[in-house]
């Protein structure tokens, strides 16, 4: 595969969406024109199943199905979109990937490392991103900032240990990949943090 592949992965309030349209058009102004895509989602069956997941109604889902309808969605999202777009060598820019399994049903829901790690094997054959960049932000200050949205969904209605936890997955994750992860302190305003993104997009540019 020829192309790139870009996750942007964060916990709750570490601004996501503010930062993904930067990221993007950074990215053109370079002159790649990225497929810009989600997790849960990126095809109308994983649209589906993200409404299903984000229902705060749905509180019967148990862990396990849970995890089984990520990668569910991300099976599809694989063959529908992110292939065949790495193939055509295209860039894919993706708003969270099986890093946030980790992070929400590892490190979260306390599902061991291993079971996730059969089905990203399983699912992904070998692919994974090329690069990440995690929004990395004290559990407390993105609460509040999220707080500022409308109705929580399911995950947005978690203790605050659970985005603890999510939060030290992350980490953790970042610490493994130390080649294809880069950390931003999203804390910071947000002219910051997208100054820290571009310096990060540029040295990585500048590699390829
Ligand atoms: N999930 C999972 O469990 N397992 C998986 O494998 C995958 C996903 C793939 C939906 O994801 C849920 O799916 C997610 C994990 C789970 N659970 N939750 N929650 P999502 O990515 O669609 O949902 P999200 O986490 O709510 O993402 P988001 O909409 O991008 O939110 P955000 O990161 O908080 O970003 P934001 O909306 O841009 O920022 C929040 C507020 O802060 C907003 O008012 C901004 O104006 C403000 N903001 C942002 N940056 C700043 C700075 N720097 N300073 C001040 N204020 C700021």
């Amino acid at each position: 595969m020829s192309g790139c592949f870009i996750t942007v992965e964060g916990g709750e309030g570490a601004g996501k969406s503010s930062n993904l349209d930067f990221v993007r058009r950074y990215l053109e102004r370079h002159g790649k024109q990225p497929v810009v895509t989600r997790e849960p989602g990126g095809t109308s069956l994983g649209e589906a199943i993200r409404a299903l997941l984000l229902d705060h109604r749905n509180n019967k889902i148990t862990d396990d199905t849970e995890l089984l309808l990520m990668f569910a969605a991300r099976a599809q999202h694989l063959a529908e979109v992110i292939r065949p777009a790495l193939e055509q060598g295209r860039w894919v820019l993706c708003d969270r990937f099986t890093d946030a399994t980790y992070a929400y049903q590892g490190g979260g829901r306390g599902i061991a490392r291993e079971r996730i790690a059969q089905l990203e094997k399983w699912v992904q054959q070998g692919l994974e991103p090329d690069l990440t960049l995690l929004l990395d932000i004290p559990v407390q200050q993105g609460l509040q900032r999220a707080g500022q949205r409308s109705i929580p969904d399911r995950f947005e209605r978690e203790q605050i240990a659970f985005f603890e936890r999510v939060r030290a997955a992350y980490l953790e994750q970042a610490r493994r990949y130390p080649e294809r992860y880069r950390v931003i302190d999203a804390s910071q305003p947000l002219d910051k943090v997208q100054q820290s993104l571009a310096e990060v997009l540029a040295e990585w540019l500048a590699q390829r």
